[in-house]
């Protein structure tokens, strides 16, 4: 498959979605959740990313998000982020959905996107529904604050941020006095109303649709690409293994998303 292959289809696409998943993020240093170095690999999803296990242990849920976050705070877009922001300025219509919660995307300069899953900044009290921007839950909280992670080292971050967790110091709601968990979407919560039909209706009328960097295994979002395909959009997969959607697509690029998706934006271009 080469990418001249697909650049008439490209050449021709007036309304274009993309999803991404873990994968994009992988080339950043973020692990991935079912790779090889898998986050979930070594923490289950059951015990970590649930409403049940932040009820049993916030603090050990906290202090496993604060590393993801330490680790999201000191790292920066790949040129797979990059290639993305620039796909919506080449396309007429354009958009990104995204099940990351890291806000690379963002940062790389993406701006029409919807975060189907959240963002690991942000903070939520699933007792009372209060929601805190980035900005609001630093200040609740400043160990989450992104400016003092990227300042820590991670042997800090174990030492004294994990022993002043250890000692209660966990983020209260200013609304209801209880502890306010991270502003992602868990396994058994449901996704954000307006994200989700956003995504759903533009995926339902798009002309093309790239899967990239996603293993395609979690509902609704796995969905998605499926949905684009029965109305009538040529699916592309952007993943360096085979996945449950891989058999649906009508280009697959074996590859990192860092190294095919700056060709394909490089072709179109030439073009
Ligand atoms: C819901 C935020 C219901 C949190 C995440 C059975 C039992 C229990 C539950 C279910 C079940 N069957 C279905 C469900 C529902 C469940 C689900 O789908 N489970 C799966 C495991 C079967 N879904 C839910 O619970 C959802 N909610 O259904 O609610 C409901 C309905 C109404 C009312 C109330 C409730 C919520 C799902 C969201 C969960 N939250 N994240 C956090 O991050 O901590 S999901 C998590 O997985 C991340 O968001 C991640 O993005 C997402 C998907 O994983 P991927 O992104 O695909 O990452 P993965 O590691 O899997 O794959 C990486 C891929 O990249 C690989 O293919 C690899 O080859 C590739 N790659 C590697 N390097 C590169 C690369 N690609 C390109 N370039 C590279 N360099
Ligand atoms: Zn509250």
């Amino acid at each position: 498959m080469s990418v001249a292959d697909l650049l008439d289809v490209l050449k021709r696409g007036r309304k274009v979605a993309v999803l991404t998943g873990a994968g994009i993020s992988a080339e950043s240093g973020i692990p991935t959740f079912r790779g090889k170095d898998g986050l979930w690999n070594r923490f289950d999803p059951a015990q970590l990313a649930t409403y049940e296990a932040f009820l049993k242990d916030p603090k050990l849920v906290w202090k496993w998000y604060l590393w993801r976050m330490h680790l999201i705070a000191n790292a920066r877009p790949n040129p797979g982020h990059y290639a993305v922001a620039k796909m919506e300025e080449l396309f007429p219509d354009f958009l990104l959905i995204t099940q990351n919660v890291d806000g690379l995307h963002r940062e790389a300069g993406s701006r029409r996107l919807v975060e189907l899953h959240g963002n690991i900044f942000r903070g939520k009290c699933r007792f009372c529904g209060k929601e805190y921007s980035e900005e609001e839950f630093s200040q609740l909280w400043p160990l989450a604050g992104r400016d003092f992670l990227s300042s820590i080292s991670e042997e800090e971050l174990k030492g004294q941020v994990f022993d002043e967790i250890d000692r209660g110091n966990l983020p209260r709601c200013l609304n209801c006095g209880e502890i306010v968990g991270p502003g992602v979407v868990w396994f058994g919560e449901s996704l954000p109303e307006d994200a989700l039909s956003r995504a759903f209706s533009f995926a339902s009328s798009c002309d093309i649709l790239f899967s990239v960097g996603t293993s395609a295994v979690v509902q609704p979002a796995a969905s998605i690409p499926l949905y684009a395909k029965r109305s009538g959009a040529v699916i592309v997969e952007v993943n360096p293994e085979e996945t449950p959607l891989s058999p649906y697509c009508d280009f697959v690029f074996r590859g990192s998303a860092s190294q095919v998706l700056p060709q394909i934006v490089s072709s179109l271009e030439g073009s």
